[in-house]
């Protein structure tokens, strides 16, 4: 095919250049007159059958947008995105209808002489000003879109940590009793002793911090503030049903808030999918394990949710070694995650399990 066409291109090319060395006579009416009127219409032809795609191609992808957005921010990101695109669609479509259609209009015809006209300023100032306020209003209004994502969450707001990681995504809770997370320092990592965060035990708001990596639990209807870190290269996280996107940057902590108003139990309803879940990728080609970093992401109702964090088990509980790390003066706090009733219970398991 490659190489038909370029045999076609350079016989083309050799008439053209007869034509131009002064030995056209014979050439001019058939490549220059019948020859126009067919390079015209197939130009325009080419136009109709791509704006026939373009519309198919639109309608066939449509059973594969994202349903109408679970967040209050992305019903209104996704409401610019529209504005934008049909402003963008109506230009693309008169441009270039406008372009297919002169090459028929003002095709070469014998005894049709061309008008020399150079310059209209009221024609510049025109197709300057209009683009320039369309466009500036689409980038003012996406911006003050922006801002208001971007703002400091609110003061209620859940506080939650999503650490990116080859390959994975580690989740952590400021836990029942405080609400805040403890600090945490990479050069603490160490995975080999369970400390995959780096939490700091010295900072007692670490003590009742709980993490997961199967899944993430968020409420309904409560602003939650995304902590988001990555433990070695670029990751990013990306929610697409709550139009929630960030980088993960190692060093570089950043965050995103939102609020999440519709349950995984309302999207199973709405979309009639008994196995409906929310989920979070990893957008950000970060090796050879980029895709595998699929996250689970639950939407609770905010009793549910609640509930559910309650059961959840501090990490110092699960590792009472780490009471090591946490200074004397703190110690007292500490051991009260280490001698809960369910920790009783799960050392009593794990002893029947082994007797076993
Ligand atoms: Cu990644």
């Amino acid at each position: 095919m490659f190489l038909a066409l370029t045999v076609i291109v350079i016989g083309k090319t050799q008439d053209l250049l007869k034509g131009a060395q002064g030995k056209s006579e014979e050439l001019e009416d058939h490549h220059l007159d019948g020859g126009n009127d067919w390079n015209a219409i197939g130009l325009f032809v080419f136009w109709i059958i791509s704006v026939v795609g373009i519309v198919w191609s639109f309608l066939d992808a449509r059973k594969d947008f994202l349903p109408e957005a679970s967040s209050i921010h992305g019903r209104e990101t996704d409401f610019w995105f529209w504005v934008s695109m049909s402003v963008l669609m109506v230009a693309f479509f008169v441009v270039n209808t406008l372009l297919f259609y002169f090459p028929i209009k003002y095709r070469y015809r014998k005894g049709k002489k061309a008008t020399f006209y150079p310059h209209n300023n009221k024609l510049e100032v025109i197709w300057t000003v209009i683009p320039a306020i369309v466009m500036a209003g689409l980038v003012f209004s996406g911006l003050r879109v922006w801002n208001k994502v971007m703002a400091d969450a609110p003061e209620d707001a859940e506080v939650i940590e999503i650490m990116g990681k080859q390959f994975g995504w580690e989740v952590r809770y400021p836990g029942v009793d405080d609400n805040k997370l403890g600090d945490y320092d990479y050069r603490l990592i160490d995975d080999a002793k369970g400390n995959i965060h780096g939490i700091d035990f010295t900072d007692p708001n670490s003590f009742d911090d709980f993490t997961n990596s199967s899944e993430m639990h968020i409420p309904k209807g409560k602003p939650v503030l995304l902590k988001i870190r990555a433990r070695d290269v670029l990751h990013s996280v990306f929610m697409p049903h709550m139009r929630v996107k960030m980088d993960a940057v190692p060093g570089m902590p950043t965050k995103f808030w939102f609020v999440a108003d519709k349950s995984t139990e309302d999207m199973r309803l709405e979309t009639g999918n008994p196995d409906f879940t929310y989920e979070i990728a990893c957008t950000e080609i970060c090796g050879r394990g980029h895709f595998s970093m699929r996250l689970r992401l639950i939407v609770d109702e905010l009793e549910d949710y609640e509930a559910w964090k309650k059961e959840q088990i501090p990490l110092l509980s699960l590792n009472p070694e780490f009471i090591e790390k946490v200074p004397a003066n703190l110690r007292a706090r500490a051991l009260k995650y280490i001698e809960t009733d369910e920790m009783v219970e799960v050392v009593e398991v794990a002893e029947e399990l082994t007797a076993e």
